[in-house]
């Protein structure tokens, strides 16, 4: 009678492969696969932000701005040259995919008041 022969070393095999084509499909997936959309919302009163002034996150990240306003007023995104205008019950949305990374002022382009000009917040792309 013909004897099986061992089978452990197969299963060591199965194993070592396993592993290599597990590390190969996550060594390939692209950065920008790891890309999150990320939501922020800019509430401003009186022109003032409230809460948070900085919105970071990853570059290859989508961000999502909300503008909220007591007044009308239109935000700049400087950088990326983007505009965003809200008005009071008719808030604005910025979305984007953050390409460049770096810190970014969002300043105010005040609607006939000269009170309004300045710095509402920075955009801040970390490198991925
Ligand atoms: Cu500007």
């Amino acid at each position: 009678m013909q004897r099986m022969p061992k089978r452990n070393t197969c299963w060591v095999w199965r194993g070592l492969m396993g592993l290599w084509l597990f590390s190969t499909v996550w060594l390939c997936v692209p950065a920008t696969s790891l890309a999150e959309e990320r939501q922020f919302e800019l509430r401003v009163v009186e022109g003032v932000l409230q809460g948070e002034d900085v919105v970071r996150v990853t570059e290859g990240d989508t961000l999502r701005i909300m503008l909220d306003s007591d007044r009308p007023l239109t935000v700049h995104l400087h950088g990326y040259d983007l505009e965003v205008s809200a008005a009071p019950g008719a808030p604005g949305e910025l979305v984007f995919e953050a390409e460049f990374s770096g810190r970014f002022p969002v300043e105010i382009h005040a609607h006939g008041s000269d009170a309004d000009h300045g710095t509402l917040a920075y955009v801040e792309v970390l490198p991925r």
